[in-house]
């Protein structure tokens, strides 16, 4: 079932998401849920903060070398945690949340990610290029932070002016 996806300029967004206790049923169909948003909107990645939950859960599906999204390549991260940054990427990001908006964004080049899967099992795992992007970008949102914050201030000013005009364009159409 698709979910509704919470949009900028929402202060829901800038809550910081608490950790997941319990690994049952209702989590996985939330998982689940969160895969049909995410894949019904296009979208590589999405935390759950953005469909208005606030648990430390978000989900990434990364194309292959085709450009193909598979299911089997799917991963469900639940209360992760970085370690072993090094390195610097820049990456032109985009977000279900801000639509419409690519903006250069400098991360890690290379990480150390842990965490658990829907059933409470522990991984680890090394990440370089738009999976450590990737990564990054949904764990910015489990604490309450977009990817147009780390923008400097007067492509931040830009952005603000011309998704204004785009929102009255919207509620105008
Ligand atoms: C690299 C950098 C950041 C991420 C985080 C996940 N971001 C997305 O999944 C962005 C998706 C996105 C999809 C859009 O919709 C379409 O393309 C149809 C979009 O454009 C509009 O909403 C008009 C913007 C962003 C992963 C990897
Ligand atoms: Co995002």
């Amino acid at each position: 079932m698709k979910l509704p996806i919470v949009v900028y300029p929402n202060k829901r967004l800038k809550e910081i998401s608490k950790e997941v206790t319990e690994f049952d049923a209702s989590l996985h169909k939330f998982l689940d849920d969160m895969y049909d948003t995410m894949i019904e909107s296009n979208g590589l990645g999405l935390a759950a903060i953005q469909v208005d939950v606030a648990i430390r859960v978000l989900i990434l599906s990364i194309p292959d070398e085709e450009g193909e999204q598979s299911y089997d390549e799917l991963l469900e991260v639940i209360n992760p945690v970085l370690s072993n940054m090094t390195g610097t990427i820049v990456y032109q990001e985009g977000c279900l949340s801000v639509p419409t908006f690519y903006e250069d964004i400098e991360r890690y080049e290379k990480l150390t990610l842990t965490y658990f899967d829907r059933h409470g099992k522990k991984n680890v795992i090394e990440a370089e290029g738009l999976l450590s992007v990737a990564i990054q970008h949904e764990i910015d949102h489990l604490n309450g932070k977009l990817f147009i914050e780390k923008l400097p201030y007067g492509r931040r000013k830009k952005f603000e002016k011309e998704y204004k005009k785009l929102q009255k364009q919207k509620t105008r159409s």
